[in-house]
């Protein structure tokens, strides 16, 4: 597996009127997206920065991933994403190597990517994203 760049970094947030706020206003990034990921039972904000997006995440419920992560930890880095080629087999070889998978098989993340992720107790301590956009294929 090699990932071609940081798809995105994903931030746990309480509020996302807020947070959005402080991205723009002091950093000076424009938020171009808003979107509700359903199954993950997040509100996401989108921002670019080159290649990199930073993914703002409110919970909209609190047994949702990002719910119980603010509840235990509080606000702040989330996850990180890298983009990678042919994400079934980066999930298979990785897979191979010992990693433990919370997504063994791809599913529909924010933006119609493909995204599978990899648990923080195999990655020391950094939730893991592998996504792919095949939108362009
Ligand atoms: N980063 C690092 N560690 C994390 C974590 C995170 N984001 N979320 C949970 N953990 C740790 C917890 O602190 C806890 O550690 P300890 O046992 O040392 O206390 C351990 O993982 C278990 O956490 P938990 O609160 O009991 O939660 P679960 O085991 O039920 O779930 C996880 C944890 C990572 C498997 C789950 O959050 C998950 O499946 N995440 C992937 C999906 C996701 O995060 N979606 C939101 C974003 C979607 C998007 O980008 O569109």
């Amino acid at each position: 597996m090699k990932p071609t760049h940081i798809e995105h970094i994903g931030i746990a947030v309480k509020d996302l009127e807020v947070a959005i706020k402080y991205y723009e206003d002091i950093l000076g990034l424009d938020c171009y997206a808003i979107e509700d990921v359903k199954d993950q039972k997040v509100r996401t904000a989108f921002f670019k920065l080159g290649q990199t997006k930073i993914e703002l995440l409110e919970s909209t419920a609190p047994d949702g991933p990002v719910g119980k992560y603010i509840e235990k930890r509080g606000e702040g880095v989330h996850h990180i994403a890298f983009a990678v080629k042919g994400i079934e087999q980066c999930l298979e070889n990785v897979q191979e190597k010992g990693v433990k998978l919370i997504d063994a098989v791809p599913r529909k993340g924010a933006e119609g990517l493909d995204i599978a992720f990899l648990h923080p107790k195999s990655t020391f301590g950094v939730l893991t994203e592998l996504c792919e956009d095949r939108s362009k294929e």
